[in-house]
Formats: structure tokens, sequence, C-alpha cells
């Protein structure tokens, strides 16, 4: 088995989906779904941006899609040919991790159609493919290649007013509809022979005819370049795109390439995980790797990354607490850079979560469940589409799941303590945690017939169990929030820093408070004890998962809200008590995380990507590593088998993973090696499961490079 790509045989309409997630390809400035050269918008194919946002009218805002400059699709002797229209004798679809390409080889019965496509890691802009044809009968060959503006958008259309141009290189321009951004694509060819050239533009987009005699037996290349650029990169994107790709002819596909695969290979230089004793797993955390590099936004400064990466509008492009809690990790192990970038974004975007609690009547940082660009809070109160009535569903996503701001702060802090760090502290981090302490000051309500204080009406990570009253993960986040405050004044010992901060937020009183606060609310545990998800959890009807898997009336059917079957019942979503172990490992002692280990397990439904990694963690930490396979083999597969679910309710939600691709690394290193840092100091604990061997992985420590090997004796680090 070839760890290093993935490759599907043959062809079948229904995989159309899943297959432009599972080869996409990207650089964390755009994705180009997984999709033939000659398919369009009913295919799905689209050229995802990130941090780019539009609305059309009322319909929900999502991430902008750029047109299609790679679009291609060929006819011989008038008929065109067309993967699902015209008949493969053979077919071959493949993603390259190592290289970070895409590829394609189809049989028709007059042509065989190869394809090699990538995203350029070098140029954030550039897209490239070369196709190369190879006729079995001499015949009149016309390619038809441009850029096609009529796209595929779950909410669209978002760009408006095209005008193009059609010299040797095409261009198309439009503006967003919402915030008027210009948004310009740009494509150049060069072919290897020689072929007539007529251009047009028409109301779907700007082509290109490449006509030629085609001789049998001969093989026909053709090189497409084209750039994407938007008026958040610049003044005249038009000017850009356009002379980018008269440069992109001029290097050639070859030395595009070649620096394309120059920079993959320096991204697992700093991150491949070898896995030795399973090809599968490695293939599948090869794959995870793959698609979390695709997305990662290296070109930027400040920017996170959407809960189904680049793969779409699925989730609006937003940005959940995936990001801090199962993609941080990550980063800040193998590329502390880019941890930092997905940090200043909550950073920047603090004054959108500043609104969004004044808004609740809260006074700090509430943080969006749905972040797009500026913290805008894209999650809607209605954000399931019922499938029997067909009505939106109240869901309470958006002004509930108030862990989220705790799970940022846990971020800040992880980042210091893994890191030893104080630049993020400084550019805003100390201010964020203190704002997201203080909304907890806020939101917690304290009772007059006890001294308790509560997070009433919460969602914790278990969404199918909404408005509840003390969900222990969301009241440890919180307090560990709180704590974190009150600890930063001993990170800046010898400078005004802090006590400015003070002044210039007004926290004295609130700085008192919090003191007060911290030990009423931070939950206590007592030592083997099953915790108790939330007030009254235990009291609801404990069924098995099957009997509430049969209640459903339609698969599609939401299980949460009022009226899902798993709402009145113990069944869980995901990893809620157990992700709170997962993330506070010095809290617990072995034998309560097994025992709760073993009584939320059979009771969860992982229904979310972001379940199983959780559990796999926790199994390695309380020694059972074999327990924790089938998790890990879950996540890191999850975007080769196209697992995951696809619908809540009507909305769908496929796309890639992130949160599982981290998921996977993570239960690799943290959990099957052990992996723990802490200010630059790295010790391991190896976990290994049966089916593995050894596990040697690269670490990103001060600045330096390290890496540890480790095997069933132990572990070593070089
Ligand atoms: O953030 C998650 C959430 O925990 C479960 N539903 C999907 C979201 C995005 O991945």
């Amino acid at each position: 088995m070839d760890i290093w790509s993935y490759t599907q045989s043959g062809y079948r309409e229904e995989d159309t989906v899943t297959n432009g997630n599972r080869f996409l390809v990207g650089n964390g400035y755009m994705g180009y779904r997984g999709t033939m050269d000659e398919w369009g918008k009913s295919e799905f194919a689209a050229v995802n941006l990130a941090g780019v946002y539009d609305q059309n009218g009322d319909k929900w805002r999502e991430p902008v899609n750029a047109p299609n400059g790679l679009f291609a699709v060929l006819s011989v002797n008038g008929e065109t040919v067309a993967l699902g229209k015209t008949t493969a004798q053979k077919h071959t679809q493949t993603v390259h991790f190592r290289r970070g390409t895409h590829s394609r080889d189809t049989l028709f019965a007059p042509v065989r159609i190869r394809s090699e496509r990538f995203v350029s890691m070098a140029e954030k802009h550039l897209l490239c493919s070369r196709l190369t044809l190879t006729f079995s009968e001499d015949c009149q060959a016309e390619l038809l290649t441009g850029i096609v503006t009529d796209i595929w958008d779950i909410n669209g259309p978002h760009l408006f007013n095209y005008t193009y141009q059609a010299d040797s290189i095409l261009l198309a321009e439009a503006r967003t509809g919402e915030l008027n951004i210009p948004v310009a694509a740009a494509q150049s060819v060069k072919a290897g022979f020689d072929c007539a050239e007529k251009r047009e533009s028409t109301e779907t987009g700007v082509y290109r005819r490449l006509s030629f005699n085609a001789e049998a037996g001969k093989s026909y290349v053709i090189d497409i370049f084209s750039a994407v650029f938007t008026g958040l990169d610049d003044k005249e994107p038009g000017k850009q795109a356009y002379s980018l790709c008269q440069k992109a002819a001029e290097s050639g596909f070859e030395s595009l390439l070649s620096a394309h695969r120059a920079a993959w290979e320096e991204l697992w230089q700093n991150s491949a995980v070898e896995l030795q004793g399973c090809d599968e797993a490695a293939r599948a955390l090869n794959a995870s790797l793959y698609h979390l590099h695709s997305i990662a936004p290296r070109h930027a400064s400040a920017l996170s990354i959407p809960a189904r990466g680049l793969s779409g509008q699925t989730y609006k492009g937003a940005v959940f607490w995936d990001s801090e809690i199962f993609l941080f990790p990550v980063f800040v192990h193998t590329e502390p850079e880019l941890a930092k970038t997905l940090l200043r974004y909550r950073i920047e975007t603090l004054p959108g979560a500043l609104k969004k609690a004044a808004e609740y009547g809260y006074r700090g940082a509430f943080y969006p469940w749905e972040s797009q660009e500026g913290g805008a809070e894209g999650c809607t109160d209605y954000n399931v589409v019922d499938v029997f009535t067909h009505r939106p569903v109240r869901t309470y996503f958006r002004d509930k799941q108030i862990h989220i701001s705790g799970d940022i702060a846990y971020a800040l802090w992880r980042y210091y303590e893994i890191t030893g760090d104080l630049s993020l502290m400084r550019e805003g981090g100390a201010e964020v945690i203190l704002q997201c302490a203080r909304f907890y000051l806020s939101r917690a309500h304290s009772r007059l017939d006890t001294d308790k204080v509560e997070l009433l009406d919460v969602i914790g990570p278990d969404e199918y169990h909404e408005r509840v009253g003390n969900n222990v993960f969301t009241n440890q986040m919180a307090a560990h929030c709180i704590a974190c405050s009150l600890e930063l004044p001993e990170l800046f010992p010898d400078s005004s820093f802090f006590d400015d901060l003070i002044k210039k937020l007004d926290y004295e009183d609130d700085f008192n408070l919090l003191k007060k606060l911290l030990p009423l609310l931070r939950p206590a545990f007592e030592e083997g004890e099953i915790i108790e998800q939330f007030d009254g959890y235990l009291e609801l009807e404990d069924c098995d998962l099957e009997t509430v898997r049969g209640r459903l009336l339609d698969e599609r059917e939401y299980w949460g809200t009022n009226h899902g079957v798993a709402a009145h019942t113990r069944i869980i979503k995901q990893a809620d008590v157990i992700a709170m172990m997962a993330l506070f490992p010095s809290q617990f002692s072995d034998k309560t995380v097994e025992r709760n280990w073993r009584f939320y397990e059979p009771r969860t439904e992982h229904g979310s990507s972001l379940s199983s990694c959780m559990y796999a963690l926790t199994a390695c930490r309380f020694g059972q590593p074999d327990l924790a396979w089938e998790h890990f083999i879950k996540t890191a597969s999850i975007d080769l088998e196209g697992g995951g679910k696809n619908w809540a309710g009507e909305i769908y939600i496929g796309g890639t993973h992130p949160a599982a691709n981290g998921g996977a690394w993570i239960i690799a290193v943290l959990g099957f090696a052990g992996l723990s840092v802490l200010n630059g100091e790295l010790t391991a604990n190896p976990r290994l499961p049966s089916q593995i061997k050894s596990l040697r992985f690269p670490v990103t420590l001060r600045g330096k490079r390290v890496c540890v090997t480790v095997t069933h004796d132990g572990w070593t680090v070089e």
C-alpha cells in the first residue's frame, strides 16, 4: 500500500459530493474541490476562498467561491467527453499527500484524459493543472477551457456585475453583493502543440477554444494556470491576477510544480508522523495531516480555520471551538507561528465578542459560536431545519454554548504554558482572557439560599441536551478561564504591562470579584465518582444507543432540541465529561477517568467527528490504548472513508473534517506517544496499542526541530 496517496477506481455518481471533499487540494488561501476538469456547478466544483464572506438577501452568510479558472472540457469530432455523461472504460482519481496534488486518469473510447492539479503552496494565488490527452484514433479535437463564473453556491449567488477580458490571458472580475469586495480570476494556458485558438465570453464565463487535428497514439499536453485575487489582497486584484497568470505561463508547469513540492516537503519535514505496524493507519494519518496543511492559513497573520476547512460553504465557512481545542494542539507543537495565527484571529475579533456579550446583556467577551470575519456571529437562532415540517427549528447553539470563550482562553494559556512565550499575551491575549473571565462573572448566577454559584441555561459540547444547568465541562472551562485571569499578574512581575491593562479595562473591582467567584464556581470532584454531565442528567431515561436510534422516523432527523430522540435520554452526541478530562489530565486520577469513560462511552452516539478523539486520548491516559484504536482509525480515516454526518435535519453539513484531522494527530502524538511539553521541556509516556510498532515524529521546541521516537520499550529524542 502506498501510504502517501489514495486512489479510487471506477466512477459512481453518488460519490460526487464526497469525492469533492476527499480529493480536495488547497493551500490555506483557497481550496479546490476534488472534481473533474470538465465539471461545473451541478457536480459541486468550487474554488473556496478563506476569510471572504458574503450574504445574499436574508440567506445565511457564507464564504465566497471564486470563479473556476481550471475548467476544461474536451470535444472529439463534435461530441463532448465528460465523466458521468460519456461512458468511461477505466477511471481513477488520486490525491497525493506528499506532493500535494490531485490527479485523474480516465479512459474514454476515443481519448484518454489525464490531469494533474495543484493549488500552489509556494504562491498562494495560483492554481495549476496539466492536461494530457492521448487519442486512440485520428480525430478533430476541441478543448473548451476558461473561467466559469456560473458557479456553485449554497446560499448565493455572491458575485455580481461581471466584466470579462479575453486576450491571451482571460480575466473575469466581479464584486460581492454585500460588501462590494472585488474578486478577480485570470487564466493563461500553454499548449505543447499547434492549435487554433478562439475566445469568447458568454453568460457563464470567459473561454477559449483550442482546436487541433489529433493523431491516433499521440499525446497532447496543455498546461492551465489560474490566479485568484480579491480586494482584501490588493486594490487592483484584476491586474494582479492577470500579471501572475502571465508569469506562471512563463515559468511553466514543471518549475511551478517543483516550487510547490518543495514547500510541501518542508511542511512534512516539520510534521510527518511515521507510524510503523499498520499501513492503513499510517495512510489515514498522512491524509489527516494533508488536509490540515491544505487549509492552514500560512499566508495570514491573524486567521483561523473553518469547521469544514476550504471544502465548501457548509457551516457558513465559520470558525468554531474546533480551532482552539482540536487544531491548535497540532500547530503549537509543530509550527508555533501558525498556532499564533489562529489565536491572533481571536485577539483581532475581540470587538465582535464584546459586542455579542453586550447584545445579550452581559459584560466581557462572549465569542461567536460560528465566527466569521471580524468576529461576526454566523450562527442563527434557527440553525436546523426539521425534516418533517420543513420548518426552521429554534436552536440554542448561538446563545447558550458559552464554553466557547473559555475554550479560547484555554488555548491562549496553553500556548504560554507550552512555549513559555509571553508575546501573545502582550499582543492582546491577556486582554482576551480578562474579557472572557469578565463575561463569566456577569453570566454566573448566585443563589441566596446557598453559597453556590451556577452557570444555568447552557449547552455543553453534547449539543443534544439544550439549556441545561451546570454542565461540568462549561463550569470547568469558565473556572479555568477565571483562574488564568487571576494568575496573569504573576506572568508580568516586573513590568507595568498588567497594571496598565487593568486600568485600561477598568478591571480592579472585577478582579476582586473573580477571586471570590472562583472557589464557588469551580466544580469539585470526588475520587472515582461518576461525574454527572449536568444537573439532572442521571435522572434521564437510561436506554441504549440502538434503542434511541430505533426511534428515528427519518435518518436525517436531528437528535437534539426538545423533540429530538436523544433529548430526554442519557444518550449524548459527543464527548463532554470525557472531553473535560482530556483537557485537564492532571485533575483526574486514572481510576476516575476510566470509570467515567466506561460509563459515558456506550452512551455516546459520536454524532460529531470531534468525539472519538477525546475518548481515544483519555483511554491512552488510563493505560488502555487498545480501547483507543478504533476511535483513532475512525477519526483518522474520516475524510478517506467519507465518514461523518452529512445532515442535521435538512441542513447539509458535509465537507472535510479538520477537527478530526487534528484529532488524529492528537491521538497519535499526545495519546499513543504520551507527548507532553511544558515550558519548552519535553517528556513522553508511550502507550502504544498492539497494532503500532513505533512512532517517530518531529516537534518544534523553542524554534528547533527535535525528533521523538516511541516504541513499546520506551522513547528517545534526537
Ligand atoms: O464544533 C462542532 C460541534 O461541537 C458539533 N457540531 C459541529 C461543530 C463544527 O465541527
